[in-house]
């Protein structure tokens, strides 16, 4: 909170110093203006008109404005400012010098005076606006502090301050909403006391300039209404195009290593980045597939790592395999219906060597990649920190060389992460005698509070000599795990990560009293990973992980970047390990218009799986943007089956329940508890209706489940089936 007070601040007075640099730029133009019209020499004023036209742009980019173009006295186009003193802002349809039109100024062309494109400058709310990865939704960020998720408004422009901070406010976002009304009223304070001091001759020159630039490109300011619609199509296209940067295994498959890259199926490089658990034996409250959906759809995060330690307390794998096997699964099963990378962890640390208890790892490993055969959602990370005197050549190189074909028996292409000695840390001596393999990664691991520069080195060493690098584990405290949360640190190596386009996970996801926990002490565990719940650190990765989301900051390659998704969207199993896929949902909608008062999704959960299965113990989830609506109902036309047991109706026993929150909303449909059973080989069918009670709109293309051109029952994956 003070640090956004202050940064706030800062934003303030960095406003009022390019308002006072305005100020002095506007007196010269108008001196030079009067001078020139006594001699006569309208050219020259002309060409300085131009030039002032240009700087202005440049100087008043603290805000990014739309404006309207306005008729003066005379009938003459000239483009107006919206607080009216023609200080602010960017006139539409004029030409730059370069020959650039406006409209491509306001929204690309130009920098501001740090040299950032206008699309990446401030709200007026003095936030960041960037697409959060939902459509029509973005992300607003101040530029040191708090985020939120708003909706981008009706007509394509980005939020307002009011939007802004409704939506923090909606979001229970204390920080943001207080950051942004105190941003707002420093705003307005030197904004009303710059005013008046403005509207002097400084504001008259403008003007003038202004009608004279106007008068210049009438003809090109004469757009019509079509083509500024057209314009603000292509921008909203445009937006969902980059909106979708997408992480998901549906999208990317079974991914790769490319010289010292992760790469997806395609061979684009791709950055991964997520959060780990803690012990799943010890923070199992947190390690649920509920947080996983949270993190990926409010963090943006596109990996989660499960850490199950191998030997400490009583519950870890060697005293207790069948639970943690268990608890490996079912996280794993959540990573595959959120359509999401997961990394196994066998988190060796008190046991510094991996040989130690290798009779485990194998059969654990052997278990895991088989049961996941060729699923490519599933990374294999074998050893978390050797350490003590542990060696690479004597001990982990002849580690890794007996699980490694032990996991590609049954995975042969999966991505398998190895440690090196010194807890992580010694990649540099892991390159000088690297495994021959493909798709081998190497852990590198940092505390930020404790490591520096030197290990970096380390790392620029091996990535030089060819290794690729994952930090599976970082924290920004000391390697204790407490401590202080180093920021300064955990930036440089995060810009670090960035340049070396290096995929992370951070520790840990619990709320441990411990300063790397992400959550606060006293979070509960109800799944959620918002602001409010967020400790010192977890706040700071929340914000980098958005960011880093956000941003393609890797030259060379195309990457893949994630953004927050909103969708988990996968047909799922009924986790018996002979019919892994053996439950599928079919659908399609009967209403394609884009714009539409009611969603017909239409369902068919097919029993493949050789069983019966309980009907009570389907879900079916269906993502829609409410798009404002909130009074949501469904209806249900029929529901019935018509297979090998004959007909059955079961109109009455489906309903459905919805989870409304911004963007991110769906409706879970499902059974009674007496609806019976579908055998196997039947099929069950649903058709309802989702509308809201008072017949709002709808727009299709931003639900994440719609298929636009779907006209029969497709297997696609676009909705979740839960099979109990
Ligand atoms: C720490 C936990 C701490 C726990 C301890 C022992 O934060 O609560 O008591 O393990 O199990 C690592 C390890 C990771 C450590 C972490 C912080 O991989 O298990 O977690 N750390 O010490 N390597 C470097 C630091």
């Amino acid at each position: 909170m003070a640090e956004n007070t202050q940064n706030l601040t800062n934003e303030a007075e960095n406003s009022n110093n390019s308002n006072k640099n305005n100020k002095r730029n506007m007196r010269y133009v108008f001196l030079i203006v009067v001078l020139c019209m006594l001699v006569g020499v309208f050219g020259i004023a002309a060409g300085y008109f131009s030039n002032y036209h240009e700087n202005s742009e440049t100087a008043s980019h603290d805000t990014v404005t739309t404006l309207s173009t306005l008729t003066d006295e005379d009938g003459s186009l000239y483009a107006d400012f919206p607080d009216g003193t023609g200080k602010e802002g960017v006139s539409s349809n004029i030409e730059d010098t370069a020959g650039t039109s406006s409209s491509d100024i306001e929204n690309e062309a130009i920098a501001d005076t740090a040299g950032k494109p206008s699309s990446d400058l401030e709200n007026e709310a003095g936030g960041e606006i960037g697409p959060s990865g939902n459509e029509g939704d973005f992300t607003i960020e101040n530029s040191e502090g708090a985020t939120a998720t708003t909706k981008q408004a009706a007509d394509g422009n980005p939020a307002s301050s009011e939007e802004v901070n409704a939506t923090a406010k909606e979001n229970g976002d204390e920080n943001l909403v207080s950051s942004i009304e105190k941003d707002q009223t420093e705003k307005t304070a030197v904004e009303a006391a710059t005013k008046s001091a403005e509207k002097t001759e400084a504001e008259v020159t403008a003007k003038k300039a202004q009608k004279t630039e106007a008068e210049v490109t009438t003809k090109k300011a004469q757009k019509t209404e079509a083509e500024v619609t057209t314009k603000k199509a292509q921008k909203t296209e445009e937006g969902a195009k980059s909106a979708t940067g997408d992480c998901s295994v549906s999208k990317n498959g079974q991914l790769k290593v490319i010289g010292t890259h992760l790469c997806n199926k395609d061979g684009n490089q791709i950055t991964l980045r997520g959060m780990s658990t803690h012990g799943i034996m010890w923070f199992p409250q947190f390690a649920t597939a509920e947080y996983m959906e949270n993190l990926q759809s409010e963090w943006g995060a596109s990996v989660f790592r499960i850490a199950m330690y191998d030997q400490e307390g009583n519950e870890s794998y060697i005293n207790s395999p069948d639970t943690n096997k268990k608890k490996v699964c079912t996280l794993v099963d959540a990573a595959i219906a959120l359509d999401s990378y997961v990394i196994v962890d066998w988190h060796i640390l008190a046991d510094g060597n991996p040989q130690q208890n290798e009779s485990y790892a194998k059969e654990f490993f052997g278990y895991m990649a088989k049961k996941y055969a060729e699923v490519p959602n599933v990374i294999y990370e074998i050893c978390n920190e050797p350490n003590g005197g542990v060696t690479w050549s004597a001990n982990i190189k002849p580690y890794a060389e007996d699980i490694i074909p032990i996991i590609r028996k049954y995975s042969p292409d999966a991505i398998i992460i190895v440690g090196s000695s010194n807890w992580s840390q010694d990649v540099d001596v892991a390159a000088g005698s690297s495994l021959s393999y493909d798709n081998i990664m190497y852990s590198l691991h940092f505390y930020a509070g404790t490591h520096k520069a030197d290990l970096r080195n380390k790392a620029k060493k091996a990535i030089n000599a060819g290794l690729a690098l994952f930090v599976t584990e970082w924290g920004t405290t000391d390697a204790s795990g407490n401590g202080n949360v180093d920021t300064a640190s955990s930036d440089e190596w995060l810009t670090f990560l960035e340049e070396n386009g290096i995929s992370w996970c951070n520790w840990s996801l619990c709320n441990k009293n411990e300063s790397s926990a992400a959550l606060k002490s006293s979070a509960t565990a109800n799944g959620s990973v918002s602001d409010s719940v967020l400790s010192t650190s977890g706040a700071y990765v929340k914000k980098a992980m958005l960011k880093y989301s956000g941003a393609d900051t890797t030259s060379g390659k195309t990457k893949v970047t994630p953004t927050p998704k909103v969708t988990a969207a996968r047909t799922s199993d009924i986790k018996d390990d002979n019919s892994p896929r053996g439950i599928e949902l079919y659908q399609f909608n009967q209403d394609k218009n884009d714009e539409t008062s009611t969603l017909s999704p239409m369902f068919k959960v097919v029993n493949n799986s050789g069983k019966s299965v309980e009907l009570s113990n389907i879900e079916i989830y269906y993502y829609f943007n409410p798009d404002g609506n909130v009074d949501t109902v469904y209806e249900v036309d029929y529901a019935d089956i018509n297979g090998s047991s004959g007909y059955k109706a079961l109109t009455s026993a489906v309903k459905g329940t919805f989870k409304e929150a911004g963007t991110k909303s769906y409706i879970k449909i499902t059974f009674s508890l007496g609806a019976g059973t579908l055998v196997a080989g039947d099929t069950v069918q649903i058709q309802g209706r989702i509308h809201s009670e008072s017949w709002g709109m709808y727009t299709q293309s931003n639900d994440a489940s719609f298929l636009s051109d779907a006209e029969d029952y497709t297997l696609k994956n676009a909705c979740k089936l839960v099979v109990k």
